[in-house]
């Protein structure tokens, strides 16, 4: 008999501790449950179901009650516009809206409530039913709803748990948006498989992580980097076990710089929506500025060169990294030709990453294959819907997307558009009220004309090269 997804939940503990803390706002264990059997009366029987995601105790309760009943759960960012929440509403198939009332919503509303009780019991989940669906976005098109079952949900973690030692001693505190794989699957479902305490401070401030006493902490490389621009907040952390970065490259100064401030390397992870966690470097192993480390406990990887030959791991030889793991998703939602597409025909998922493998195994995730795919702040954003995005502007007749070096977020979307643009504010605005915020243009370029090559194709490496100039 598999252990259910959520197993701490079922662990008999004494006493009314926090399990989770949203910004806070706690539940017990036994809370949780009773709040989030409530949910699972109300949902069961549906086929999916939206999750206003906000940084609230709600969605917790939303999504947990979604896993009793069986109901995959699709959170939508709390941050999206509305041409992103209806993509995702009609795509999904939602049937009802776990969140507040909106005038934009078409389903049923059912409003959650942490303070509701219920008594209810539901059988175990088979850990092969989607769970979750998560949309994430490609380099073009909309985004895609990445479909994940309880069982990689739950290999992941507990390759993770092995990795890191993670175990119900530990308070994991981080802050990070409730609807990608790093802050919910990880940073909530993680929590509840292994029993330990969860603390999300609302927002991923260095002051609220100081204040928060947590033994392991996760942030994405900007809360680094932040945390280490606060040296009195990061100095607070140096009493944690494990401060883990992922989502994005750690650049080496901020390893070193919170090193240097903590008095402990972090531990970094690699990992993608479609293939949940795959990489870390361990809790008693090596901690290598730059590099990801090693597969999690049943994960194989393999690099494969442009010619499609399978390249040498001898810590040189650049490739894309594919992988095989029981974590991988079961496909993009209601997408076939993509699911093939992103998979070999032996089974592996194509990355879209590129790395490096050394001889002891160890990764280091070099950049991605297409210029098209941005990571900001963590997140990532298609070079293409933002496009779409502008190009749904009046004014906006070319628009051409690209990600340029930025100390803070990693990437920095900038934009350059043809048109006549009114001012470089209200286009931004457009695109954060009909995409999503954090996909917003940090700046816009207008420009007569676009660098075309003679097929008419935009060069943003000409854009790149731009950017580079004008930044020296
Ligand atoms: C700004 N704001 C606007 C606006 N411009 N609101 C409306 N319209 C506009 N034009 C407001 C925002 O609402 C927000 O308000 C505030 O300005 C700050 O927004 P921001 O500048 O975008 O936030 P920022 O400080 O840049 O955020 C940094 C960050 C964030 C690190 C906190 O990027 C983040 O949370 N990143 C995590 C992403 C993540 O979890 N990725 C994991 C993907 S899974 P207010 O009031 O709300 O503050 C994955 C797999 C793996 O990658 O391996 O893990
Ligand atoms: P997402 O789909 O939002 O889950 O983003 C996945 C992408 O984030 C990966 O394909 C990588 O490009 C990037 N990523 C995640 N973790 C790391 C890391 N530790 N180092 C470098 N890039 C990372």
């Amino acid at each position: 008999m598999p252990v259910p997804l959520l197993s701490s939940l079922y662990r008999a503990t004494d006493g009314a501790d926090p399990l989770v803390t949203v910004d806070g706002r706690s539940l017990s264990r036994e809370e949780l449950l009773a709040a989030a059997a409530a949910v699972a009366d109300k949902v069961a029987g549906a086929r999916a179901v939206a999750v206003d995601a906000r940084p609230e105790l709600e969605t917790v309760v939303a999504v947990v009650g979604c896993l009793l009943a069986g109901v995959a759960a699709v959170p939508v960012p709390a941050d999206a516009g509305a041409v992103e929440r209806q993509h995702i509403l009609a795509d999904s198939g939602a049937q009802l809206w776990l969140g507040e009332p909106r005038a934009d919503v078409g389903v049923p509303t059912i409003t959650v409530d942490p303070g509701a009780r219920s008594s209810s019991s539901y059988p175990q989940v088979d850990p092969a039913v989607p769970a979750v669906i998560i949309y994430t976005s490609g380099t073009t098109g909309a985004p895609k709803g990445v479909v994940l079952s309880g069982r990689a949900i739950a290999a992941s973690v507990d390759g993770l748990a092995q990795a890191w030692q993670w175990s119900s001693e530990d308070v994991l505190v981080h802050g990070l948006p409730l609807f990608h794989i790093h802050g919910l699957i990880l940073g909530v479902l993680g929590a509840l498989r292994i029993g330990s305490p969860l603390i999300h401070t609302g927002r991923p401030t260095p002051q609220r992580y100081a204040a928060a006493g947590g033994t392991l902490y996760f942030g994405v490389p900007t809360v680094w980097s932040r945390v280490c621009a606060d040296p009195s907040s990061a100095r607070a952390l140096s009493a944690a076990r494990l401060l883990v970065s992922g989502s994005a490259p750690l650049p080496v100064p901020v390893f070193d710089e919170l090193t240097a401030l903590t008095g402990a390397a972090p531990v970094e992870r690699y990992g993608m929506t479609e293939t949940a966690i795959t990489v870390s470097t361990r809790a008693d192993g090596e901690r290598r500025p730059g590099w990801v480390g090693l597969p999690l406990a049943g994960v194989r990887t393999r690099l494969r060169t442009e010619s499609g030959d399978l390249a040498a791991h001898d810590g040189e030889t650049l490739g894309q990294l594919e992988i095989h793991s029981p974590s991988l998703f079961d496909g993009y939602l209601n997408n076939p030709a993509k699911t093939a597409e992103a998979l070999t025909g032996d089974g592996w998922f194509r990355t879209g990453d590129i790395a490096v493998i050394d001889a002891g195994g160890f990764h280091r995730i070099v950049g991605r294959a297409s210029v098209d795919l941005i990571k900001s702040g963590g997140y990532r954003i298609g070079a293409g819907e933002v496009e779409q995005a502008l190009l749904a502007h009046p004014a906006v007749e070319e628009a051409a997307v690209i990600g340029v070096p930025d100390t803070d977020l990693g990437q920095r979307i900038v934009a350059y558009v043809v048109g006549a643009v009114p001012e470089e504010k209200s286009l931004i605005d457009f695109v954060a009220g009909t995409l999503s915020i954090h996909k917003r243009p940090r700046e816009i370029r207008i420009v007569d004309a676009l660098p075309r090559n003679a097929m008419g194709k935009v060069q943003k490496n000409v854009l790149l090269d731009e950017q580079r100039r004008s930044r020296r």
